[in-house]
């Protein structure tokens, strides 16, 4: 399927400071380009953050073959409160090697606003991308599918799991990449999560209140060649295979 592959990226944004509404990314054969293109179109129009006065659709080719990933095994975990949701995902981070992880809910509280996520040191949570108010964004990767628009993903909404689970793999795959921390910016998604190559992708049942619009991103990268890990999360293309249908949550007992 990797002959003539084209990348589009869809960014909606609004007002003169270019206020992020929605962004998103596939890669497809020439042929599914026009139906992709209107319906990352319709999703940009429908987003629950309010409607953009700019619509961005960028279509390239792969200059490259794909790079095939399989995808981090998921598991889902509940929480009732962010404050627990929270709490888990500070564990997490910890198990992964982020030693100051307790002070990642506040770092993850500047974060938004960003179109990117904010690349940061895993020692010392030091800023290591160039522009802040943008941060890093992970583009060109997608779902391994069998011929065609995958039906599950032919409906214009977003399906958040699925999505997360293609960015979290490249991402876990990055070099020098220990982690990610993420929570979703649509104001009626409360589910977040925790991963890595290790930990695999942990759901989050509750990241935050309903009906915030505060979301975000960080990657913790162990400080070695950053100008690589760059040119991988932005230009490698990656196909992620074998998708799990989205676990279940399930009560987890192991917060410390
Ligand atoms: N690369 C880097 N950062 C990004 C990207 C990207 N491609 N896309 C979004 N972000 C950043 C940006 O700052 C957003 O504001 C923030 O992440 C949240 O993005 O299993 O919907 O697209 O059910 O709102 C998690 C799903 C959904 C959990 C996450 O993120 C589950 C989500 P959103
Ligand atoms: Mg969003």
């Amino acid at each position: 399927m990797d002959g003539s592959l084209f990348c589009i990226k869809m960014r909606a944004s609004r007002g003169s400071q270019g206020e992020h509404i929605s962004g998103a990314e596939r890669i497809a054969p020439a042929g599914d380009i026009p139906a992709l293109a209107q319906q990352l179109a319709a999703r940009a129009l429908a987003h629950p953050k309010g409607s953009p006065d700019s619509i961005n659709i960028k279509v390239e080719a792969l200059a490259q073959g794909c790079l095939h990933l399989p995808c981090l095994p998921a598991r889902a975990i509940a929480c009732a409160t962010p404050a627990e949701g929270l709490a888990i995902a500070v564990a997490l981070l910890q198990e992964a090697g982020i030693a100051r992880a307790a002070e990642v809910p506040a770092l993850l509280a500047q974060a938004h606003d960003m179109r990117g996520a904010m690349l940061v040191h895993a020692q010392s949570l030091a800023r290591l991308d160039a522009d802040p108010r943008r941060g890093v964004r992970a583009t060109c990767m997608d779902a391994l599918r069998e011929g065609g628009i995958d039906p599950s993903c032919a409906d214009p909404s977003k399906n958040h799991y699925r999505e997360a689970l293609v960015l979290a793999t490249k991402v876990a795959h990055t070099p020098g990449m220990l982690a990610e921390i993420c929570i979703s910016d649509d104001p009626d998604y409360v589910t977040g999560y925790v991963a890595s190559r290790q930990l695999g992708y942990v759901r989050l049942q509750t990241m935050k209140e309903r009906g915030d619009a505060r979301g975000g991103r960080i990657f913790f990268h162990n400080g070695g060649d950053v100008a690589e890990a760059l040119d991988f999360l932005e230009h490698t293309p990656v196909l992620v295979d074998s998708i799990p249908p989205a676990p279940c949550f399930v009560t987890h007992a192991v917060v410390a």
